[in-house]
């Protein structure tokens, strides 16, 4: 599933790396005069390296044309681009391996390194150089394995020097689809590794060929079957195989130059494995934020937790389990069943696709599959049952804003009640004592939950009609704040990275707002409730002020107000009566302009917090 615009390329890539490592392997196998070992090692890193691998093999080991392979390997730098194809194919295994594994068993990034650096190393060393080329370089395996160690461990800690810091940065950045073995971008992400860490470790193996340490890697083989097939002499391989050397200087290398190679590749490693210390959080594990993309701008330090990398991402929408027509509205309102007296509503959280404009969906953690989630109407003196469920991947509870219950129905979880797992069910029963405009809203983790569209509203109507102004028009205002980019939807919150860039009222935004029709003469109330997260929304009317008649579901009695400008703040609730004076299209809107755009973009004179009442004459 394309999640972001870089999987167009991490799909084409790997797509790309599997057809070439297919060539390859056909043609060596089937064409080239290659030893065993070298074949399965270009097919390895072709595989890990997509189209460099490719161009490595066509420029450098591929037969340009029958008879010629001994010539066409000669020169020193494919000679080093052999040993270095050797040495890849075996550690990168390893450290692919370590990688896939260490993150499937939730060791911190710092292990992770270290374990793929010992495997990458004894995989290289055990089994691609003593093992596999035993046949070449004669000699018993533990022979071998001395006989190797210097050289591998030069070449692994150059590979690992590269590799560690392109994983690392790459994985811990935004996007960190990366550290999970199940996406493609991890292996995408490998990739680029294994491509930094070739050409790191590159020189290094032409000196080694360059000294005779790691000479007949990749030619002797070839040069053996190719001379046999000849009828030449052992002699004269020998001779050959010394050829790419010979333009050399061909002094047998000094134990000061080994130790200085050792000490400078083992300095080069430290820093390529724990320099990306300083810049992102190595104690997070994979598994930690597995499938996590964060929002563009976040700031992430060495210090930001996982938990505050789990509260800003996005909302998955792999995750989604419905998607609403784009037509469907929030706020509708939910009849109740009555069960012995008791008014019964089901409310059940899920991830839906949601229009909030017709082009633009974002993700939200829905209620009942709305936006805003339904409407709650009863009356004073109610008893209500609210059965709640959870099909969110996080553990959610409802709050009952504003609402006098008994502390255990509140709702903050981890204080009044355990979370409701995913898939989980919590009964909140209670009798409504007061009357006016509420909401509910979820309280476990309400910066990201609520941000992400758990919230509805709740009205309750007084006892006694005649305690509520009677209007020609009601309608409820609920503000939400919204972070959507590229196609994800992450929690609008004020943090870097985090600012909202769409607004809506009732779950759309202008132009998909309702308008509301009246006549001159007419009155409508508003009941605006502030059921957003972050800003105080100055809600303005055009065409003459409004009576504030109620606030936070108390009403103001005298201490009513006209006003035309009215701050909502997150969690306040104001009612407030509008006569239509004049006919025309009049706007009710937030006076911060930016939130009557959308994504910054003005459509049909408006965007984001805006509705029109339209008056007819
Ligand atoms: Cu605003």
């Amino acid at each position: 599933m394309i999640l972001q615009p870089i999987d167009f390329v991490v799909y084409a890539w790997l797509l790309i790396a599997v057809l070439s490592a297919v060539y390859v392997a056909y043609d060596q196998f089937r064409n080239n005069p290659e030893a065993p070992v070298m074949k399965w090692g270009f097919v390895l890193v072709t595989l890990y390296m997509g189209p460099v691998g490719l161009l490595l093999y066509v420029m450098s080991d591929k037969e340009p044309a029958p008879g010629t392979h001994e010539q066409f390997v000669r020169p020193l730098w494919k000679q080093g681009v052999g040993s270095t194809v050797h040495c890849v194919a075996g550690d990168a295994t390893g450290i692919i391996l370590a990688a896939a594994v260490t993150a499937l068993l939730g060791f911190p990034m710092w292990v992770d390194v270290i374990i793929e650096y010992v495997a990458g190393f004894l995989f290289g060393l055990l089994i691609f150089q003593s093992l596999f080329m035993r046949e070449t370089m004669g000699g018993t395996y533990a022979q071998n394995v001395r006989r190797s160690f210097i050289p591998e461990l030069l070449s692994m800690n150059c590979m690992m020097a590269g590799m560690a810091p392109v994983m690392i940065l790459l994985m811990m950045s935004r996007d960190m689809r990366a550290m999970w073995p199940g996406e493609p971008l991890f292996w995408f992400v490998m990739s680029l590794g294994v491509v930094v860490g070739f050409t790191i470790a590159y020189p290094i193996n032409v000196w080694l060929v360059a000294q005779g340490m790691k000479h007949g890697l990749m030619t002797v083989r070839v040069q053996r079957q190719k001379e046999s097939e000849q009828d030449e002499h052992h002699e004269h391989h020998e001779h050959h195989e010394h050829g790419g050397a010979a333009h050399e200087v061909n002094t047998a290398p000094t134990r000061v130059q080994l130790a200085t190679l050792t000490g400078f590749t083992t300095l080069l490693l430290i820093a390529g494995m724990f320099v990306p210390a300083a810049f992102v959080n190595m104690r997070v594990s994979a598994e930690e934020v597995r499938g996590t993309v964060m929002p563009p701008g976040m700031i992430m330090t060495p210090s930001t937790p996982a938990d505050a990398m789990r509260d800003m991402a996005a909302a998955d929408p792999r995750r989604v389990s419905y998607a609403a027509p784009a037509e469907a509205k929030g706020d509708v309102l939910l009849a109740p069943r009555v069960e012995g007296g008791v008014k019964v509503f089901d409310l059940d959280a899920s991830i839906i696709r949601w229009n909030i404009l017709p082009g633009t969906q974002v993700t939200a953690y829905a209620i009942n599959r709305q936006v805003p989630g339904p409407r709650l109407e009863f009356q004073q003196g109610d008893r209500v049952r609210i059965n709640f469920t959870n099909h969110l991947p996080e553990p959610a509870t409802m709050h009952w804003h504003g609402l006098i219950v008994p502390n255990r129905m509140d709702g903050p979880g981890n204080i009044t009640q355990d979370p409701v797992p995913p898939g989980g069910h919590f009964t909140y029963e209670y009798v409504a004592l007061q009357s006016g405009t509420f909401f509910y809203h979820s309280h476990t983790r309400p910066d990201r939950q609520q941000a992400l569209g758990l919230y509805g509203a709740l009205i309750i109507r007084p006892r006694t009609a005649a305690a509520e102004p009677v209007t020609n028009h009601e309608y409820v205002v609920q503000l939400q704040e919204w972070l959507y980019r590229d196609g994800l939807t992450y929690p609008a919150m004020l943090m870097e990275g985090g600012l909202p860039n769409y607004f809506t009222i009732n779950g759309k935004s202008y132009p998909a707002t309702d308008t509301l029709h009246m006549r001159v003469g007419e009155t409508v109330k508003f009941r605006i409730i502030g059921t957003h997260n972050n800003f105080i929304h100055p809600m303005h009317m055009h065409g003459g002020p409004f009576t504030v008649i109620a606030r936070d579901g108390v009403p103001l009695g005298t201490a009513r107000f006209e006003a035309d400008v009215i701050n909502v703040g997150p969690g306040q609730r104001y009612d407030v009566i509008w006569p239509a004076r004049e006919p025309g299209k009049w706007l009710f809107h937030c006076h911060i302009p930016h939130h009557t755009l959308n994504n910054n973009v003005e459509e049909r004179g408006g965007g984001g917090l805006t509705l029109i009442v339209d008056v007819a004459p």
